[in-house]
């Protein structure tokens, strides 16, 4: 019966390339540091290995906005623009500026230990969706990428 051994191969080609179309498209999966914000990898500024990182605070925004760093890197935000600005943690017990405190020319500094997303915003310019004046400190895991 050739047709019918015709028809068994075709089919089962076609699940194969179906299954390797699936497998192949999955390439941000694995073991990378558990994401919570929903910004494309590749926005981000890659500063791991810097004990120290600098972020600009501008009229109006973060510069860089999105940054991976390591664990324990300090990140020191420079008010460097004209407006108020504060920096305001979407995580708990974690990082806050207020506007009194983070006046024209301040700097506001905190330590980044555990891996993780760290979302924040300007409250003033920006809001908790991260729309506006926002940005995302991303804390690599320990173990290098
Ligand atoms: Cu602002």
């Amino acid at each position: 019966m050739p047709h019918m051994l015709r028809w068994t191969m075709a089919i089962l080609l076609s699940l194969f390339a179906l299954g390797a179309a699936a497998c192949g498209g999955d390439e941000s999966g694995g073991n990378s540091p558990s994401t919570s914000v929903a910004i494309a990898s590749d926005e981000f500024s890659d500063v791991t290995g810097e004990s120290e990182v600098d972020v600009s605070v501008v009229d109006n925004e973060f510069v860089d906005p999105y940054i991976t760093v390591s664990p324990g890197t300090k990140v020191t935000w420079i008010h460097e623009g004209r407006n108020p600005h504060n920096i305001l943690s979407l995580i708990k017990n974690t990082f806050r500026a207020d506007v009194d405190d983070f006046g024209v020319g301040d700097t506001y500094t905190y330590e980044f230990d555990k891996p993780g997303d760290y979302p924040y915003y300007c409250s003033v310019h920006g809001t908790a969706k991260l729309n506006g004046q926002a940005g995302v400190v991303r804390v690599a895991a320990a173990s290098g990428k």
